[in-house]
């Protein structure tokens, strides 16, 4: 597509998602969830009544519908409001979605998870319950290999996307590094995940409309002493929660053996939903907090072998580790339910090389795959 045919097309995927600023304001104002706050007359941590503060989010919520524009403060006032409405404002803008965007059939015969293929219900219900779920089998070695060959090839970026002027391959001088997403949409095996039928059908049945894209990503991370709480929070490496937009999941892909000196992921089960006043607020939480609240038996450690593959709800409490000796690759797909978040540049190499996402999401038809890929065609 050219420019304006784009942006055209934008604009019309983005209006699709409007329900405006009128209908929340009856709908959401009459919720149990919201009542209370209103009746409280509370205030958000700004001293702005709550009330307000949502009237706000919904005069910025209706601009994005008709301009597709997301600014900084909207996802400040966003984020606050998740945390304050204890995720009750993104959970009932989600209810919406799930009307507007029903959920389609999904053939999952050709996924590359096959021993999962007849547990996209469980899957979803280990989702909304502990808030992730392991694939009962690793990837095939042999795509896995690939992937990563493919990767090792490309070059590395820092993580203020950087060109660091090294191979991916290489690079073991940074902390962590990374891919840029035009040369990875070019990468069939990855086309190949972010498409994957089983995925997709996971996503939508957690989600309870049909997902969009958001983004692609790999880094690997490499061995280094630990050297302190704050430069280990940059790292996403001590505990925190993601906040991306009404609803998100990610999935990730360990590209190498994973073992606990490999930095493994680490995820405190039910903490997208179970968590003390206390635990609701911003900022990295150190582990013994997270021990305090959760127990010797809250947080799993996720190891596995190359190819061992996880969905995650990272609104829960979740973080990477260092690896003591060997590097660890990983890579992730995030999947959202509205584009309303921080916006990332898509370029015109991703929309070019978007092309075979295009291709591989076709299967579900052309409006399924138009709101999927909508970030990037
Ligand atoms: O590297 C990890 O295991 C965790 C990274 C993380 O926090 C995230 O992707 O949101
Ligand atoms: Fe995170």
């Amino acid at each position: 597509m050219n420019g304006s045919a784009a942006d055209l097309a934008k604009a019309l995927n983005v209006r699709q998602d409007g329900f405006y600023r009128h209908q929340l304001v009856r709908d959401l104002f009459e919720k149990e969830i919201l009542a209370p706050i209103l009746a409280r007359k509370a205030t958000v941590p700004d001293g702005s009544p709550a009330s307000k503060a949502i009237l706000d989010l919904f005069d910025r919520y209706e601009a994005y519908c008709l301009s597709g524009q997301f600014e900084q403060r909207d996802y400040m006032l966003l984020r606050a409001l998740y945390i304050f409405t204890r995720n009750g404002l993104c959970e009932e803008i989600g209810n919406r979605l799930k009307g507007l965007f029903p959920p389609q059939p999904i053939d999952v015969s050709g996924t590359l998870f096959s021993g999962d293929a007849d547990r996209v219900g469980a899957a979803a219900e280990a989702l909304r319950r502990d808030g992730v779920y392991r694939f009962s089998q690793p990837l095939p070695t042999a795509f896995i290999a690939a992937l990563r060959d493919r990767l090792l090839d490309c070059d590395a970026y820092n993580e203020h996307g950087r060109h660091i002027g090294e191979r991916y391959g290489e690079g073991a001088r940074y902390r962590r590094i990374f891919v840029a997403e035009k040369d990875l949409v070019v990468i069939p095996e990855m086309v190949q995940l972010a498409t994957d039928p089983l995925v997709m059908a996971i996503i939508q049945a957690n989600f309870g409309c049909q997902p969009i894209l958001n983004t692609l990503a790999t880094y690997k991370t490499h061995p280094e002493p630990a050297d302190g709480f704050a430069q280990d929070a940059d790292a996403a490496q001590a505990y925190h929660f993601d906040f991306h937009t009404f609803r998100w999941l990610k999935m990730f892909v360990y590209l190498n053996d994973i073992g606990e000196e490999a930095g493994p992921h680490h995820f405190v089960k039910t903490s997208h939903w179970n968590r003390p006043d206390a635990l609701w607020r911003e900022g990295r939480i150190p582990d013994r907090e997270i021990d305090a609240v959760y127990g010797p038996n809250g947080v799993s450690t996720i190891c596995g072998p190359a190819g061992t593959a996880f969905i995650a709800d990272t609104s829960a409490f979740h973080k990477g580790s260092l690896p003591t000796h060997s590097p660890r690759i990983l890579a992730q797909f995030e999947y959202c339910n509205s584009l309303f978040g921080p916006e990332h540049l898509v370029g015109f190499e991703q929309r070019h090389g978007g092309k075979l996402l295009l291709e591989s999401a076709l299967r579900y038809g052309s409006r399924t795959a138009q709101r999927f890929l909508m970030r990037y065609l």
